[in-house]
């Protein structure tokens, strides 16, 4: 089927003693991917999975990536393919009954749990990694493009405990996440993250950021939660061989009492004479 939506359903009771599987072969246009949404699906509690299940793949064969298997009796659910194909696999119970029905439809690749360039707006918003704060899967690639008002710049902040990327080595090269300047994979390099220790905030000198986030084959773990906020510009907090002329003042790092963000240098300077003596009070 070539269709941009449609929907599937278990053959009915009359007609399905003699039928012991189907098959569906679903392809939606190039750059879109298909969501899959089960609304209904009740099996007998007597069949085991062996007898009878539903699987879902995530390209036109058996030997495909699984998206999802379901075998007992489930409420409404949605899965997104990662490619533009889909193959639904049936097995039906011998003597006994199942009642599917299913809605796929062709959608766009920036939706789903692990989005291509999805664009997230505002002043403030939140993003995770698929299934978060259950493990996220093998394989995955997915990315988000933060843009916040003109005249605004991107601060992303994580907490400690939403932060868990399964790390094999120092420079993240098994799963990670990757943040850039500008809304493109060519924008100027942040920093490459992975391990249990989050980055400090991240803070964007212009209005975008674009995130990647990239897992491997092996281990997985909870992943990220981040949330981004659109704050004014961080360089007159964070001055560059600012002079000090007041003989009393204040001093402190960026967003104080927030966390600093991370890969900011602040300088400033005295021009008082080299008699004067200094007090910092903390
Ligand atoms: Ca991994």
């Amino acid at each position: 089927m070539v269709t941009e939506r449609g929907v599937i359903a278990s053959p009915r009771p009359q007609d399905s003693s003699h039928i012991s599987r189907c098959l569906w072969r679903i392809t939606a246009p190039p750059n879109h991917r298909l969501r899959f949404t089960i609304q209904f699906y009740n099996v007998s509690e007597l069949i085991s999975c062996s007898e009878s299940q539903v699987i879902i793949f995530d390209g036109l064969s058996s030997a495909s990536n699984v998206v999802e298997r379901f075998c007992y009796a489930k409420s409404s659910t949605v899965v997104y393919t990662r490619g533009h194909h889909m193959m639904v696999d049936m097995i039906l119970p011998k003597n006994n009954y199942l009642d599917f029905i299913a809605v796929y439809e062709a959608v766009g690749i920036d939706k789903g749990p692990c989005p291509t360039n999805r664009s997230l707006k505002g002043m403030s918003g939140t993003l995770k990694s698929p299934n978060f704060p259950n493990n996220y899967e093998y394989d995955q690639e997915c990315s988000w493009i933060i843009s916040v008002p003109r005249g605004c710049h991107v601060i992303l902040s994580f907490n400690l405990t939403d932060f868990h990327i399964h790390s094999c080595n120092t420079s993240c090269a098994c799963d990670f996440l990757e943040v850039r300047a500008g809304t493109t994979s060519k924008g100027k390099f942040i920093g490459k993250f992975c391990g249990s220790t989050p980055p400090s905030p991240i803070y964007a000198s212009g209005r975008d950021i674009w995130i990647r986030f990239v897992t491997d084959k092996l281990s997985n773990n909870k992943g990220f939660r981040a949330s981004y906020k659109a704050v004014q510009n961080l360089a007159a907090e964070c001055p560059w061989n600012k002079t000090l002329t007041a003989h009393r003042g204040f001093i402190n790092s960026p967003r104080y009492a927030l966390d600093y963000p991370g890969n900011m240098e602040c300088i400033g300077e005295s021009t008082f004479p080299r008699s004067t003596e200094w007090v910092l009070y903390f």
